[in-house]
């Protein structure tokens, strides 16, 4: 199925509804190919590398070939940049995932992770000054599309804050022609989305520009804990690698990150939360990038203690977790898109965290639902939390690695 979604040397999300190549779906692909194909995972990373800016930021959607079957595409970012590209980034998963085929595989694999290694740090370096111009710790999105979770409700805030110009121009989705619309976001939010496309676009994508006066500026637990976790492998590589000369500047990265981290603890649900920056505004509820603290390696003892118990009773409201945002929650809908479906590479790096943290029996029934999911319902974009139904695309390539990566890793056990 994945070989299926190959167009030469890079894979895309799934046919027709997503025809380009997408920043972290690749990465998590190159985890799923690794046991089929070595040299085709990398390859894999290092054509996603081969669309990194000169600033070193690795956008979001890298546009190959123009298709009309998606939108928006290059002529809505006109970003300029060769291959065409999207704007904004996407969770940087790419170091977490380099460290994992490393672990998994030789000395041939820490060479090529070598050959790539200053390119990563490139990357997480625009992460720190485009997404936190001011040091404050924080990683900023400027595009709900930017955190990977285009309509949870925890963008609502900074969502419903954005005046729609009477200049936006006229466009016309192609996601409803592909997917039924009650699976995937409105036209209010497409609306937005296509704002804050048109003002980065109206500001050449000049990032410290977007930062202070764009139309959307929120801080994303998901992006947070992917981040820092990213930095701990890359420093885990830096050090299997003897790359001695860039250890301090990761360190100073993940104390930075941690400290930071506590400005997304909201007192008033006892859990971790987006929040908007400019505001400070809380979202109100426990979302599967909420669970991804313990990825991060966040938080006092007591705040992990609330956080677990957040994780319980939320697989207690559910047939199959982790739901992307709380059931008991006003705004929970089983169906769309990521105001309620389970995304297995959530599921993934949650189980991965909770493993870590000594959680066996949270991480245990992840697993167990994870494979579940797929072997009943098949290789869904992503899933109903309710009943178990694939919804979204199909012939997804994530969903497909995430399942060969787990067959592979865990009935090998090897812990990766
Ligand atoms: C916009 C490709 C991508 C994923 C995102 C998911 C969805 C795109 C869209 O599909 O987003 O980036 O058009 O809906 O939300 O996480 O990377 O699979």
């Amino acid at each position: 199925m994945i070989q299926g979604n190959d167009r030469g040397g890079y894979t895309v999300p799934t046919r027709r509804l997503y025809p380009y190549q997408w920043n972290w779906d690749s990465c998590f692909t190159a985890l799923g190919l690794y046991h089929v194909d070595r040299d085709r995972a990398w390859l894999e990373l290092t054509g996603l590398l081969d669309a990194q800016w000169d600033d070193g930021m690795v956008p979001h959607i890298v546009f190959r070939k123009n298709d009309p079957d998606y939108f928006p595409g290059p002529a809505m970012w006109q970003t300029g940049t060769k291959p065409p590209t999207s704007g904004h980034s996407q969770p940087p998963v790419l170091a977490s995932v380099l460290r994992q085929l490393v672990e998994m595989g030789g000395a041939d694999d820490l060479e090529k992770a070598r050959s790539l290694f200053s390119k990563v740090l490139r990357y997480h370096r625009w992460f720190a000054t485009a997404r936190d111009p001011d040091a404050k710790g924080v990683i900023a999105i400027i595009h709900p599309w930017e955190s990977g979770r285009d309509n949870c409700p925890d963008w609502d805030i900074g969502m419903n804050a954005i005046s729609v110009p009477d200049n936006l121009e006229r466009y016309a989705r192609r996601d409803t022609a592909h997917v039924q619309s009650d699976q995937r976001p409105t036209h209010e939010q497409y609306d937005r989305y296509l704002t804050i496309v048109q003002f980065g676009r109206e500001a050449s994508w000049n990032h410290e520009m977007i930062y202070r006066n764009g139309p959307f500026l929120m801080a994303d637990p998901g992006i947070q804990f992917i981040f820092l976790r990213a930095n701990r492998d890359l420093l885990s590589l830096a050090r299997q690698l003897d790359l001695e000369q860039h250890y301090s500047e990761i360190q100073d990265l993940i104390h930075r990150f941690s400290e930071g981290s506590a400005w997304l603890w909201n007192d008033a649900v006892g859990g971790y939360c987006a929040r908007d920056i400019r505001t400070g505004e809380f979202s109100s509820a426990m979302t599967n990038a909420s669970m991804l603290c313990f990825y991060g390696q966040v938080g006092t003892d007591e705040q992990n203690q609330s956080m677990t118990a957040h994780c319980r009773r939320i697989l207690s409201l559910c047939k199959y977790g982790m739901p992307s945002w709380d059931p008991s929650h006003a705004a929970f809908e089983s169906q769309r898109y990521w105001r309620g479906p389970v995304w297995v590479i959530m599921n993934h790096m949650i189980i991965k965290g909770l493993s870590d943290a000594g959680e066996t029996d949270l991480a245990e029934r992840l697993r167990a639902d994870t494979k579940q999911l797929i072997e009943m319902h098949g290789m869904a974009e992503y899933f109903d939390p309710v009943d178990g139904t694939g919804l979204g695309g199909m012939d997804f390539s994530w969903t497909a690695a995430i399942y060969l990566h787990h067959l592979h890793a865990y009935e090998l056990s090897v812990e990766s």
